[in-house]
């Protein structure tokens, strides 16, 4: 199947006669997009710069007679194309993409599609972090409030999927830096940023354009939920726009943040407390961001105080993001290995009372290890770093707290059990992508996991 389809000879079509439309990408964007084209009877080449993308047997089923083409893509390639569809994992600098731009052709993300044919309203989710967990309070909610929505995108079902389900009443859209950055039309009825920290500057050109690409969540919006913690955000935002704030100091009347009470932090809307942060089933403190940006978002499509509530008080959370796996001897052992940013792993750490033993590392995505250093080195017995930029990280601890580098996961939470006291915390927060050592964040958890349990067999 493979060799067939790179064998398969591109020019043997007469230019006139192949299709205007190129897809780049057969991974799971590029299969959402081919079923989408399929049951609009469009027809695309479709282009993917691995030999084997994972997608090629499934692209078969979907678009038997389409050309595939594998390796890397010759420019030669947009003759006669109109529209690049091109799935989030490529970066801009990539040469076919660059070249399609230069060329006028329009560089489109799948999210732009989706966006010109869906009929229900739109609340967009984006951020650096916290856009899974939201997105799924959220949908959560809506359940809860007997509210049809269906979530998806960056999160789950690719959002051209969603348009072959039942129409619902809302479409609840993860998106990311990636998918942003290529959508010209984005109407949502709320747009959400949760926050903006350095990420994936290893993709983008610079911070800059990665903030540029978060902010454009609000060019058409016609509500926003915005971060007090962000003053930049505000200068985003079109003057008449209506929006909702949160943030974790206490809030003005309508906006959502913290409020003190006899001791006691809750969450609230103005003055009024609605729910003790303790009485959240999530962990940490950015949970309480991501509780009333959720809440915040949902006033805005309508979802009574209730059943917001009941959802934070019985949701855990995501799989891999604060979990709690175990006690072992007296030490918690918990999996946050979706903290892939420094930015996520200081809130991790921070989120936690008492010593820490931290375990990080894989491959860094031009964050700032100094700058996590700085952070948490005073909550932390030790830190344990692996992978491919344990360097990195060994030169940011050295000198502030007692480093240890190991080849990986599974040395890291051994030599943690030899240096946590009863009472501390051993924390999986790897602030570093897990592709060097693993396939991806949760192989990266199931591994924490089961070296743990491995402890206290
Ligand atoms: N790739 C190539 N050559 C190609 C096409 C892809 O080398 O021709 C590589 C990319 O560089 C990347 C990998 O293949 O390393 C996957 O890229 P992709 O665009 O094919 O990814 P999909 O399988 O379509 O999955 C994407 C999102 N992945 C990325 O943005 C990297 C998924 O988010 C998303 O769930 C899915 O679309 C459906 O919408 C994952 C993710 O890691 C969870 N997202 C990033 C994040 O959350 O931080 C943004
Ligand atoms: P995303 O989908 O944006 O990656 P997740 O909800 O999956 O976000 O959370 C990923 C990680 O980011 C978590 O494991 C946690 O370490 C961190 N995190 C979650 N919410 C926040 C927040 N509001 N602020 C800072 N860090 C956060």
């Amino acid at each position: 199947m493979n060799a067939a389809a790179r064998k398969k000879p591109v020019a043997s079509r007469s230019p006139a006669r192949r299709p205007e439309t190129l897809v780049y990408g057969i991974g799971q964007t590029g299969l959402s997009v081919a079923r989408f084209l399929s049951r609009n009877g469009v027809e695309a080449v479709y282009v993917d710069s691995r030999d084997e993308p994972p997608g090629l047997d499934d692209l078969r089923d979907i678009v038997p007679d389409a050309e595939v083409v594998l390796g890397a893509p010759s420019t030669d390639l947009l003759a006669g194309v109109t529209r690049l569809i091109v799935s989030p994992g490529i970066p801009d600098r990539d040469p076919l993409v660059t070249a399609a731009r230069r060329a006028s052709i329009a560089v489109v993300s799948d999210i732009e599609l989706f966006t010109h044919e869906a009929l229900a309203d739109i609340v967009a989710i984006t951020g650096s972090n916290g856009k899974s967990t939201v997105t799924t309070l959220l949908s959560l909610m809506c359940d809860a409030a007997g509210r049809k929505a269906l979530a998806g995108a960056n999160l789950g079902l690719p959002a051209l999927d969603l348009l072959a389900e039942p129409e619902p009443e809302l479409y609840l859209l993860e998106l990311s830096s990636f998918q942003l950055m290529r959508t010209e039309y984005l109407p949502a009825k709320v747009a959400v940023l949760l926050n903006v920290a350095a990420d994936h500057l290893d993709w983008h050109r610079d911070e800059a354009e990665y903030r540029a690409a978060k902010y454009r969540v609000f060019d058409q919006a016609r509500s926003a939920v915005v971060n007090r913690d962000d003053p930049d955000v505000f200068d985003h935002l079109a003057p008449e726009l209506k929006r909702v704030s949160f943030g974790l100091d206490a809030p003005d009347e309508g906006q959502y943040g913290i409020v003190a009470d006899a001791g006691v932090d809750f969450l609230a809307r103005g003055t009024l407390p609605l729910l003790a942060c303790a009485d959240m089933a999530m962990l940490g403190r950015h949970n309480c961001a991501n509780a009333l940006a959720a809440m915040a978002a949902g006033e805005l499509i309508g979802i009574e105080v209730p059943p917001m509530l009941e959802v934070l008080n019985e949701f855990p959370g995501l799989p891999h993001r604060m979990q709690f796996v175990a006690n072992v001897r007296g030490v918690d052992y918990v999996n946050d290995s979706k903290a892939t940013n420094v930015d996520a792993a200081i809130a991790s750490v921070c989120s936690i009372e008492g010593p820490v033993v931290l375990l990080a590392g894989g491959q860094g995505k031009g964050g700032d290890f100094q700058m996590l250093a700085r952070a948490v080195a005073r909550r932390l017995r030790a830190v344990i770093v692996f992978g491919e930029d344990a360097g990195l990280l060994a030169e940011a601890f050295k000198d502030k707290v007692p480093l240890y580098l190991v080849g990986g996961l599974r040395d890291a939470v051994a030599r943690a059990r030899e240096l946590a006291a009863s009472g501390d915390t051993v924390l999986l927060a790897p602030a570093c992508a897990s592709f060097d050592q693993f396939e991806n964040y949760m192989q990266r958890g199931d591994a924490f996991t089961a070296a743990v349990r491995g402890l206290s067999a």
